[in-house]
């Protein structure tokens, strides 16, 4: 081993960050590309079930609300592409690599918004899950990605809380709305357990990620945390989750579950869950319309460049 590589390893073993300017083996920086874009994907594909909602939101409280969210999910997009650059790819290239196809978004993203009360089950489950989920990742042993954990977990509490704020105002309304609300938590659950990615017998990458420190627990243990720490929300609301063998056990102290379909789950990977060419082409087409933007943006650098030369020459 030489000393580069010695010295990557006692920076892991010791729990330290490493930083850009590091020397980092070449699987560590292609894993850390391939999580981080796809997690940036993820918040950027994410606007789109609820941005869905943003015109029909039944009050202008809810409109405000759900416009914030949205926005932060943009700038969550952002900070995770920024973190992405500090490894040597860029924006554009990583784009490019969603658009066409080559690089995943999360799974969840390819489920529609059918009624409001999805706002609120996608604020209390989606937005759980990914709390359980990037938690953790605050302590990724990579430091410009564990600094943007940070604020986006902030963030995503925010979330959870409007949308079970949103579900707790719902379940205290009509008949009507309890059963919506009902009716939206048996069609997200099982998509919610597959955002933590496939059985850890089935997880090629997790045993290097936790030996890296990118990932800290493995896809089932942070599966089990959300089921345990959701539970008791559904009681709360008086709904029930759609898993009858759902139940505590004793022993484990821990609550037994059922597997979601992971058939299911692969084939939405492979391209074919019920919105994954409508997520794509509306994706897309938002880049093809961005184009006068980004043009309009390199041809005020460049006349800046221009300019700042200019005034040096004649300095
Ligand atoms: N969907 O070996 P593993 C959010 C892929 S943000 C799609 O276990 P790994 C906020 C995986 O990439 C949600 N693909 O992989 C929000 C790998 O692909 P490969 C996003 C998945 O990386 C809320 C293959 O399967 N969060 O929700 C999924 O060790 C509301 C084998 O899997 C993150 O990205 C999936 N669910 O563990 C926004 C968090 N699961 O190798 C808007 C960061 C697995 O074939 C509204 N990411 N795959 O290219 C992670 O923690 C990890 O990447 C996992 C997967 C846990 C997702």
């Amino acid at each position: 081993m030489d000393a580069l590589e010695a010295r990557f390893e006692e920076t892991i073993a010791a729990d330290q960050r490493i930083e850009p300017r590091d020397w980092m083996p070449v699987a560590y920086r292609r894993t850390l590309i391939r999580q981080i874009a796809q997690h940036a994907h993820s918040e950027i594909i994410g606007m789109q079930p609820e941005g869905n909602w943003i015109l029909r939101a039944p009050s202008l409280r809810r409109k405000a609300i759900l416009l914030a969210k949205v926005q932060d999910e943009a700038g969550h997009g952002m900070y995770l592409y920024a973190a992405a650059e500090t490894l040597g790819v860029d924006r554009e290239e990583l784009t490019e690599k969603l658009i066409e196809s080559k690089q995943r978004y999360s799974s969840i993203f390819n489920y529609p918004a059918l009624s409001f009360a999805d706002i609120g089950v996608i604020g209390w489950l989606v937005d759980g899950a990914a709390i359980c989920n990037q938690v953790p990742l605050c302590r990724c042993s990579y430091g410009p990605y564990a600094r943007a954990m940070i604020r986006i977990c902030k963030e995503e509490s925010f979330h959870q809380r409007q949308g079970y704020e949103l579900l707790l105002a719902m379940v205290h309304g009509t008949d009507t709305q309890r059963e919506m609300v009902q009716e939206s938590t048996n069609r997200w659950w099982w998509p919610s357990l597959m955002m933590f990615g496939p059985p850890d017998g089935d997880s090629p990458n997790t045993q290097q990620s936790m030996a890296w420190g990118i990932k800290r627990h493995t896809n089932d243990e942070l599966r089990q945390r959300f089921v345990d720490m959701t539970v008791p929300q559904a009681t709360a609301l008086g709904i029930t989750l759609p898993d009858p063998d759902l139940r505590w056990n004793e022993e484990r102290q821990a609550h037994d579950y059922t597997q979601p379909d992971w058939d299911e789950f692969k084939a939405v990977l492979s391209g074919s869950g019920p919105c994954n060419a409508q997520r794509l082409a509306h994706r897309r087409r938002a880049h093809e319309n961005g184009a006068w933007v980004r043009e309009a943006a390199g041809a005020y650098a460049e006349k800046q460049a221009a300019r700042a030369a200019r005034t040096e020459a004649v300095a």
